[in-house]
């Protein structure tokens, strides 16, 4: 029974029953320090690694265009937005983070290692300090200012369209340089439906939908892909091209989210009304999202498939789904995945 325990049992004499001094003893354990030391120390050396560990992180062992087992760090970026959106997490995000994890943590050890009853026995009885209570109004402000500023940014470029002449804020904010991207030149609309999606190439004319496959049909039709994530039918884009993405819902649906992590977007797909956004993948391959608002039944079951193709096979592909009207044909014009 430590001194803090007894102390606390003397002020309020009901309290001093078996049961109870049992578990002031535990109270004295924690109020000691000896715990909040220890964990301390464990947090604050897992806290000062995790910067570093999400940068090692990026060097390669995250799976492009989908999630992997056991990832921590975001997905894989292809595009302009994703890059702002990773710089800005792993920059000031995580560093605003880390420092104020790590400064909460130390005032709590300071309180408990020298205000407990044990250390400080008689307790100090003021209870205002003006300047304190400014300082901790004020910071939290400046705070969320120094985050809102590139946050902000970043909104603004994923939600305008490129005209090839705009530059893009967020990319100035996080001194990466001017990013030149070029006006839209493919319009995809991508509707929710329930439950899954439907894509239509505006100016070609042309519509298809998109399942996900089970896992009999990925090992029968497209082994290797993952697990949820793997449609009998992929949005097919050309790599290196600004897409315009319009996205709305089926109707007489409810509302869904067009989300790709690689490509740094998500918008929601409201019944009746057309969102827009855009994307420049860099990369050619598969990428994948999921439907990112709660719809239903079936939201976990109508994942997103963006297949990135060379200009050349993009030209076959689309040229092919013209004439034919037939997705299965213009496909077929595509390497097999
Ligand atoms: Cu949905």
């Amino acid at each position: 029974m430590s001194r803090g325990g007894v102390s606390y049992a003397a002020k309020s004499p009901s309290f001093s029953l078996g049961a109870r001094r049992k578990n002031l003893s535990i109270r004295g354990y924690i109020v000691t320090g000896q715990f909040f030391k220890k964990m301390g120390a464990a947090a604050a050396s897992a806290l000062a690694l995790s910067p570093i560990m999400a940068s090692a992180q990026e060097i390669g062992a995250v799976g492009r265009g989908h999630p992997e087992p056991g990832q921590f760090h975001l997905q894989e970026s292809v595009t302009p937005i994703m890059d702002s959106i990773v710089a800005f997490h792993d920059g000031i995000l995580m560093w605003t983070i880390s420092l104020i994890v790590v400064f909460v943590l130390a005032l709590l050890v300071i309180v408990v290692v020298r205000f407990n009853a044990k250390a400080n026995p008689v307790p100090a009885r003021f209870t205002h300090n003006t300047m304190v209570e400014i300082v901790w109004t004020v910071v939290p402000i400046l705070v969320l200012v120094v985050i809102a500023i590139p946050s902000f940014g970043v909104l603004s470029d994923q939600m305008t369209i490129p005209d090839g002449e705009r530059k893009y804020l967020g990319a100035n904010v996080f001194s990466m340089g001017e990013v030149d991207v070029p006006a839209p030149t493919l319009t995809v609309k991508a509707s929710g439906e329930q439950w899954y999606w439907n894509y239509e190439y505006v100016d070609q004319g042309v519509a298809f939908d998109s399942n996900m496959l089970n896992e009999d049909e990925i090992a029968a039709t497209k082994p290797g892909q993952p697990r949820l994530l793997a449609v009998n039918n992929e949005l097919v884009v050309p790599v290196n091209t600004t897409v315009r993405m319009q996205i709305t819902a089926s109707p007489s649906g409810v509302i869904h989210a067009f989300a790709v992590p690689s490509f740094g977007i998500k918008v929601d797909a409201v019944p009746g009304r057309l969102n827009e956004t855009w994307f420049n993948s860099r990369e050619t391959g598969m990428f994948y999202g999921q439907c990112s608002e709660l719809c239903g039944k079936d939201h976990a079951f109508m994942p997103i498939g963006v297949r990135v193709v060379t200009a050349e096979e993009f030209e076959t592909f689309i040229a092919a789904f013209e004439e034919s009207r037939d997705y299965a044909v213009a496909v077929a014009t595509l390497p097999a995945l």
